[in-house]
């Protein structure tokens, strides 16, 4: 087979993409690249026995280009990006490194035939679509420099593959709940703070309001979900590109309850509520309707708000114990 390059290979979603595509298609097949140096990144530590790891600017097309070649590539599970609040404190560099990135990939896809997998974002959409039960197609204006993005890259992933047949493929993810890799400026990211400062102090000062309803999955199916519809028949694929997904929906004050169900104790507070991520958060749907990804390639989450509380405080609990 064609090996498989992950960029961005070192970051919350890249960190359990490799170990879950090397558990499939074997660590010969799987090459994973990053801006950041392997070692420096204890998450990686868990990786199996890939030797295939290659520092990755994903600004420069050219270095992509020649990975792809090097390495034969045949399919490009494309992470690397700037998320929504750290996008908006640098726009410039999200705009460069988000639709750069994305051009070199698809530029690289079409020159070697390859098949791209590439994450779009509730955040692709804004204030004037739909809030509840977004569909599919609809309206989608976003106001953040990461939207912005999103959106473009939604259309340029379309247009390869209507001009160029590059078989691209895209999810619109929710907000990741993870425990392997810490998320990176996102404004979903309080809800994975909640658990660590839940577990160590039983104390979280949340950055967006106590009623903020946003989607969200827990990891184990959003990997669920990239690899789904890579694998999926062709021939079924009526949207191809930006699938809305969804695993549940929830607001801050609900997290909280359901991790006081574990650490009765525990208090919530909204005393430093960030103006930035909050009008970010109220520009996103509170849920989203992901009807063709079920019938279109039978996606169905395995995690609800219970499930993923449970493994959360679980697994982060075992991590600070064993960390000190
Ligand atoms: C973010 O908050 O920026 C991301 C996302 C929802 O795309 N987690």
């Amino acid at each position: 087979m064609r090996k498989i390059l992950i960029t961005g290979a070192l970051g919350q979603i890249g960190s359990e993409l490799v170990p879950a595509l090397i558990a499939r298609y074997g660590a010969e097949n799987v090459v994973a690249s990053d801006l950041r140096m392997r070692r420096m990144e204890p998450a990686a530590e868990a990786w199996p026995d890939t030797e295939m790891f290659e520092h990755l600017d994903c600004t420069d097309a050219v270095a992509i280009h020649n990975l792809v070649q090097r390495y034969d590539i045949g399919a490009i599970y494309h992470m690397a990006a700037l998320l929504s609040a750290i996008a908006e404190e640098k726009p410039q560099a999200a705009w460069n490194l988000n639709m750069g990135g994305l051009y070199g990939v698809l530029e690289a896809a079409r020159q070697h035939r390859c098949q791209v997998f590439m994450p779009s974002s509730i955040g692709a959409f804004g204030p004037a679509t739909p809030m509840v039960d977004t569909p599919q197609v609809t309206i989608q204006r976003p106001t953040t420099i990461y939207g912005v993005t999103k959106v473009a890259g939604e259309l340029l992933c379309d247009y390869y593959h209507s001009r160029f047949g590059v078989d691209t493929r895209g999810l619109r993810l929710p907000g990741l709940v993870s425990h392997k890799a810490p998320p990176g400026g996102g404004t979903t990211d309080y809800a994975v703070d909640m658990f660590h400062q839940a577990i160590r102090y039983q104390h979280f000062s949340c950055f967006l309001e106590a009623d903020t309803r946003l989607d969200m999955m827990y990891m184990p199916d959003a990997i669920k979900a990239m690899i789904g519809l890579m694998e999926a028949d062709p021939k079924r694929l009526l949207h191809r590109n930006a699938f809305n997904v969804t695993a549940m929906n929830f607001t801050p004050d609900e997290l909280a309850a359901e991790i006081r169900t574990h650490i009765p104790d525990f208090v919530i507070e909204y005393d430093n509520v960030d103006p930035v991520c909050q009008a970010i958060a109220d520009s996103w749907p509170r849920s989203i309707d992901d009807s063709a990804a079920r019938g279109e390639w039978d996606w169905s989450p395995d995690y609800g708000i219970k499930d993923m509380t449970a493994d959360m405080l679980d697994k982060v609990g075992a991590k600070l114990h064993q960390t000190g």
